[in-house]
C-alpha cells in the first residue's frame, strides 16, 4: 500500500477535507520532503492543470500524481450528474470527461464524489439512480483509453442519497455494462454508515480502488476513535495495493495533519 496526499486549488472549499493548501509547488515539495508517494489533487477544473508543469514538479520531487477529484464540478461549477435536466447533465458528463483527460496524461484516475448528486429528498431516486449509471458508464468507458479506472466514492447520507455504503456500490458497479470503474472508500463515511468497516472492505474485494485514510471525526489517522488494526488486516486480505490518501481537515494546520498522517500510514504499514 502506497501513502499519499490531497492539496486543494479550490478555494470556494476552504473549511473542507484537504490538507494542503498552499498551491501546487509548495504543496509538491512538503509532500516530497515527508516521503508521500503521491499527491490526489483537488482543481476547479483542466484549466487549473498546467499538465508540463505539473509533470516537471512531480517528476523532480519523484511523486506520482494517484488521482484527480472531480468535486469542483458540483462546489464551484452546481454540475451534478443527476440533474433531472438532460443539457445539465450532459454538462457534468463534459466535466468528468475534462478530468479524466487530464488525469489520464498522467496515467492518474479520476474521482466521481460530490458530483453524483446531493443529499435531500426531492424528485425521483430511481431516475437519480439510473442517471448517475449512465455517468458512470460514459466516464467509465472515457478512461479506459488512458489504461485508468474511473473511480466512484459512496458517500455518507448528509452529502448523497446515492449509495452510501461499499455493498451498495459494489451492487451497482456490477449492474454496469463498462467493468471499468472502481470504488473509493473513504474511511470517515464509512464510519457513519458500515456496521463494520473491515467487513465492508472485506465485502468490498477486488472493487476497492483507491482509499481515503482519515479518522472517525475527519481528523488526520490517529486523532479520532477509528480501530485501524481490522481495517488494515482487511486491505491486506484482499490484496489492495493502491493508496492510502490523506483526506481530512488540516488539522491543527496543514503541515503537521500531513505529519501526522505520514506517522500512521508507518505505523500501520510497515512502510
Ligand atoms: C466528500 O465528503 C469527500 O469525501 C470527497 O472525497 C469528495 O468529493
Ligand atoms: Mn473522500
Amino acid at each position: 500500500m502506497k501513502s499519499c496526499i490531497t492539496i486543494s486549488l479550490v478555494e470556494e472549499a476552504r473549511g473542507g477535507p484537504f490538507v494542503l493548501w498552499d498551491g501546487l509547488e509548495k504543496s509538491i515539495a512538503f509532500a516530497a520532503e515527508l516521503g508521500y508517494d503521491a499527491v490526489e489533487i483537488f482543481a476547479p477544473g483542466p484549466e487549473a492543470i498546467d499538465v508540463e508543469s505539473l509533470r516537471s514538479m512531480l517528476d523532480s520531487a519523484n511523486l506520482k500524481l494517484a488521482a484527480l477529484g472531480t468535486g469542483a464540478g458540483w462546489v464551484k461549477h452546481r454540475l451534478q450528474l443527476a440533474d433531472p435536466d438532460a443539457g445539465k447533465r450532459e454538462q457534468a458528463r463534459a466535466f468528468v470527461r475534462s478530468i479524466i483527460d487530464c488525469a489520464g496524461q498522467f496515467g492518474a484516475a479520476a474521482i466521481i464524489g460530490s458530483m453524483q448528486g446531493p443529499s435531500g429528498h426531492t424528485g425521483d431516486a430511481e431516475a437519480a439512480r439510473g442517471y448517475l449509471c449512465e455517468a458512470l458508464e460514459d466516464g467509465g468507458s472515457h478512461a479506459a483509453q488512458y489504461d485508468v479506472p474511473l473511480i466512484y466514492e459512496p458517500l455518507n447520507r448528509y452529502e448523497t442519497r446515492q449509495c452510501c455504503t461499499v455493498q451498495d456500490g459494489v451492487g451497482m458497479l456490477e449492474s454496469l455494462a463498462t467493468d471499468n470503474v472502481r470504488l473509493l472508500c473513504d474511511l470517515f463515511h464509512m464510519n457513519i454508515e458500515e456496521a463494520d468497516i473491515a467487513q465492508a472492505l472485506l465485502q468490498g474485494g477486488k472493487w476497492v480502488g483507491h482509499i481515503h485514510f482519515v479518522d472517525s471525526n475527519r481528523r488526520p489517522v490517529g486523532l479520532g476513535h477509528m480501530q485501524y488494526g481490522p481495517i488494515i488486516d482487511a486491505l491486506r486480505q484482499i490484496n489492495y495495493q493502491g493508496y492510502l490518501c490523506a483526506e481530512a481537515f488540516p488539522y491543527p494546520d496543514p503541515y503537521e495533519a500531513a505529519r501526522q498522517t505520514m506517522r500512521a500510514y508507518r505505523y500501520w504499514t510497515g512502510n
